[in-house]
Formats: structure tokens, C-alpha cells, sequence
């Protein structure tokens, strides 16, 4: 049987290397040259065509090349075997940096510096101190922990808003529909982890913005679709929102003509946030090929019910 390997965007000769140090002499078969599909019983994949997963009838398993399987659980004729997201060290340490990165850059008002730059202002301001500063976290998972914990070694004031309570070190939890508008309401700096769900979809909209302080900034690296653009653009132009930095959007690439790009209070970065990498990554995938082979649950398995 071999393994299918299905991705622009990830570098596809390290990921075969580095998955046949694990597993030496793994048919490892690069899309669409794969042969006969009925010989695929593994699919590595970022971003399949649509409807192109269910032309393999040997197929054991789905394992993402990304953390976030929304893309994937939305294919119609997706076949009913086990998924597993990507859970990678790189991918966590990437995802806490470019947090922590732009909290820094909200907290220390650079964006408001860039601004004052551009019309040769000297607008001297100086911020709280971190431990005045109150980031929360949307998601408190593999990477909204670690962010977590990131920035609350920063000395921020850090914290969370998950399904069910948490407890980390450091790192106040709030939970479910009941915690979440104390959440918003001591939050000044929030973050969006969440994976997009039926839940989820729409949450940064004008509601949540409104619960926020004002002058609140907003870090989007989950889904475009947590956001409701309109909306952000209106609370950016009331003051309401003072910033954002966003990652992800409804639809990528961005369009040139797309209002946010040219918006003086955003910064876009082109879904950059985090990213794996065969040299962390490919133990945990060799794992999962092994339990697939061997009719055994896999690592990080998807709830296709809960959508994450
Ligand atoms: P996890 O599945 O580990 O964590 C998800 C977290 O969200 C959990 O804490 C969960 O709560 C919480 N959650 C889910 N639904 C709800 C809800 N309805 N209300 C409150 N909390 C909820 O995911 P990861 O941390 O691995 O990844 C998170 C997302 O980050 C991905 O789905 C993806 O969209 C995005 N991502 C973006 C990248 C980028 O480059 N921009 C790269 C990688 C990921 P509980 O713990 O209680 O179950
Ligand atoms: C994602 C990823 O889910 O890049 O966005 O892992």
C-alpha cells in the first residue's frame, strides 16, 4: 500500500525524506502521479481539490498537513475514515512567536508609531507596563495554550475562553457561552484560536467587539470566517477596535481591491502565522501511518461531530 502526499503549499522532498527516515522503504507516491488509487491507504494532505478524496477505495486514513480541518470536514463525499489534524512542534512555537509578536507590536503601540510615522507626527506615548496589559485567548488548545503560555512568561496578564474550563499556570480560564462576555469584558488585547466550527463561525462580529473595552486591538490567526470583515472595519472606524493584525481571511489570497488592505489600523500577513515542518513534524505522521495500517486510533483524531 503507499502513501499519498497532496499539497501546494508544503515542501513535498523533505516531508518524503524525512517520512522515509521513519519509515524505510514507505511507497510515498506525490499527487495526482499516485498510480492505481486503489493501492493508496494514507492521505497527507493540505487543501485537496474538492471530491478528489473519494476516489481512493483503499483509503485507512486522512492526516492534515494543517492544524485546522474545517476545509476538509466541508468537502461534500469526504470518505468516512478516521482524520487526524497536525499537532507539530514547529508548528506551536511558530504559532506562539507571531503571537507574541503582535501583542508586542499592539502593546508597545507600534501600530499607532507607523501611523504617526507616516504623517510625520511625534506623538510621545508610553504604554502600561505588560502586567497592566489584559491579552485573552480565544481557544485554549495545542496552540492557543502555548501562546498562553507564552505571553504570560512575557508577564502579561493572560486569559483563555475554551469549551470547557482549563488549568494552566498563569493563565485565567473561562469557558462556555456563560464565561464569555466576563472574558471579552476584561480583554484588551484579544486573540483568535478557535477552530471555525458551526459555534464559532461569525464569533468576531460587531456583538463581540462591543463587549470588548474600548479601544481594544483584535489578533485573528485562526479562520477568515471567525470574522465578520464589515464589522471590524466599522468598530476600526468608530475607535471602538483601535487595531488588527490579521492572518487569515474569508477569502485567500486577499482581493487587491479588498477594503482591509488599504485600512491604516490592519495589518495582513498572507496566512503565515504558523506553519509545520517535515524535520518536527514527520515522527507524529509516521505514528499515524503506522495506527492507520494497523486499524489503530490515530494521534490529535478528529471529532467529526464536535468539528475540531
Ligand atoms: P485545538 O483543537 O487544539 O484547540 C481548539 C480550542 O478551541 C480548544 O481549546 C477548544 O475548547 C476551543 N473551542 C472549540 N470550540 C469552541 C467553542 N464553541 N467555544 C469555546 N471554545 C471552543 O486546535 P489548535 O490549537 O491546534 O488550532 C486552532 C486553530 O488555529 C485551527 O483550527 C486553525 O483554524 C488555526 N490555525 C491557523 C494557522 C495559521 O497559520 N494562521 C496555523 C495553524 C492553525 P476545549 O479545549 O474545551 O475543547
Ligand atoms: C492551518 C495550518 O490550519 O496552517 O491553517 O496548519
Amino acid at each position: 500500500m503507499a502513501l499519498m502526499f497532496l499539497s501546494a503549499d508544503d515542501p513535498v522532498e523533505a516531508w518524503r525524506e524525512a517520512l522515509l527516515a521513519e519509515i524505510p522503504g514507505l511507497d510515498f507516491r506525490i499527487w495526482p502521479e499516485v498510480g492505481d488509487p486503489a493501492e493508496i491507504d494514507v492521505a497527507l494532505v493540505w487543501q485537496p481539490p474538492p471530491g478528489e478524496l473519494a476516489r481512493y477505495p483503499s483509503l485507512r486514513a486522512i492526516l492534515s498537513l494543517g492544524a485546522g480541518i474545517d476545509g476538509l470536514l466541508a468537502q461534500a463525499g469526504l470518505p468516512d475514515v478516521p482524520i487526524a489534524r497536525m499537532v507539530d512542534p514547529s508548528l506551536t512555537r511558530t504559532m506562539s512567536e507571531y503571537v507574541l509578536l503582535a501583542t508586542l507590536r499592539h502593546h508597545r503601540q507600534f501600530d499607532h508609531f507607523e501611523r504617526a510615522q507616516r504623517a510625520a507626527r511625534w506623538s510621545f506615548a508610553l504604554p502600561p507596563q505588560a502586567a497592566e496589559r489584559q491579552v485573552g485567548i480565544m481557544g485554549l488548545g495545542v496552540l492557543g495554550s502555548a501562546a498562553a503560555a507564552s505571553l504570560a512568561a512575557h508577564g502579561f496578564r493572560v486569559a483563555g475562553w475554551s469549551r470547557e474550563a482549563k488549568r494552566l499556570a498563569g493563565v485565567e480560564s473561562f469557558a462556555g457561552p456563560d464565561g464569555l462576555d466576563a472574558f471579552l469584558a476584561r480583554t484588551e488585547i484579544l486573540v483568535c484560536l478557535l477552530p471555525l466550527t458551526s459555534h464559532t463561525c461569525g464569533i468576531l462580529s460587531a456583538a463581540t467587539f462591543a463587549r470588548l473595552p474600548r479601544g481594544a486591538c483584535l489578533i485573528n490567526v485562526a479562520r477568515g470566517a471567525h470574522l465578520v470583515e464589515t464589522d471590524l472595519i466599522a468598530a476600526l472606524d468608530s475607535g471602538q477596535v483601535e487595531g488588527a493584525t490579521l492572518d487569515v481571511f474569508r477569502a485567500e489570497p486577499l482581493p487587491p481591491d479588498h477594503p482591509l488592505w488599504h485600512h491604516p489600523k490592519v495589518l495582513i500577513t498572507p496566512h503565515v502565522a504558523s506553519y509545520a515542518s517535515p524535520l518536527t513534524g514527520a515522527e507524529g505522521v509516521a505514528e499515524n501511518i503506522r495506527r492507520a495500517r494497523a486499524g489503530r486510533p490515530l494521534l490529535h483524531q478528529v471529532d467529526r461531530g464536535r468539528g475540531y
